[in-house]
């Protein structure tokens, strides 16, 4: 977690819980481009009113075996949404992307985070984040979202990533991105083994060396499915335990699905881990 000095003491900054707010065309059941804007924004107020600190919002799904989508189709899911959600509100919006387009366009229509699950791979993203202030989320990702789950393959799950996101923030510091802005992420999930999953989650903590802000996104994810055996609609609590966990091995932002729940659960570990 993020420290800060208060009166000469390190002082533990609040975890941030950080909104799920997909704009792919099944996230908005009925029709019309304007009525799916309207609900998606709606949808993050709600959020807000949860308890959200931070609304990410995505235009292609990363899902395992996903398809990719055009920039130019994924503009037109994400842009009209943050242009409107940042006219009402001042809760900052994330843009979930991987393409360097996608990042320059969201931020001038208001975005103040990129969450990029590629960290940064595509041509120009680098310097784009540069010459900005925007915050910059990067992720560890093995394979591409189409086949990451095929077959999994790491020496030691824990040491191969910490040292992935360790050279990919060394070449943001040398781009001049500081430490301050950058977030660091596992990336439970992509490209990883149930076994993978949990190994990473246990050593979490080890991330903090790093000297980042750490990320956890395990909200709903098969990583709980496999465990409880439950569908995707009944792992609200099983992804409020990891969260608690999460928090109290040092992450500083949850992204989430349930805000209501995941904020409660954020808001208890902390209480543990301050007292
Ligand atoms: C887009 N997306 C889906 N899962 C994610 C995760 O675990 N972390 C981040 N940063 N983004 C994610």
């Amino acid at each position: 977690m993020l420290q800060v000095e208060l009166q000469g003491k390190p002082q533990e900054l609040k975890p941030q819980v950080m909104a799920i707010l997909n704009v792919t065309p099944d996230s908005f059941s009925d029709g019309g481009k304007h009525n799916s804007c309207l609900q998606a924004v709606t949808k993050a107020m709600e959020m807000i009113e949860e308890g959200a600190d931070i609304i990410d919002i995505g235009g292609e799904s990363t899902r395992p075996g996903s398809a990719e989508v055009s920039a130019e189709e994924e503009l037109q899911r994400v842009i009209p949404v943050i242009e409107q959600l940042s006219e009402k509100t001042s809760v900052p919006i994330s843009i979930d992307t991987k393409k360097t387009i996608v990042m320059r366009e969201a931020v001038s229509a208001g975005a103040k985070m990129v969450n990029d699950v590629s960290a940064l791979s595509d041509k120009g993203s680098i310097s784009f984040l540069s010459s900005c202030n925007a915050d910059i989320c990067l992720m560890h990702m093995q394979g591409i979202p189409q086949t990451m789950q095929d077959s999994p393959q790491y020496k030691d799950v824990a040491a191969d990533v910490k040292q992935y996101l360790q050279k990919r923030i060394e070449i943001c510091l040398q781009s001049g991105i500081s430490a301050k802005r950058i977030i660091i992420d596992p990336g439970f999930g992509f490209g990883k083994t149930v076994e993978d999953n949990y190994r990473l989650f246990s050593n979490l903590q080890q991330f903090k060396d790093l000297g980042c802000r750490l990320l956890v996104g395990v909200s709903r994810k098969s990583m709980i499915g496999s465990v409880i055996n439950r569908p995707v609609e009944e792992r609200v609590y099983g992804s409020c335990a990891l969260a608690a966990l999460a928090v109290v091995k040092g992450a500083s932002i949850i992204r989430a699905h349930d805000i209501k729940a995941t904020r409660d659960a954020v808001d208890l570990a902390y209480m543990v881990l301050t007292n």
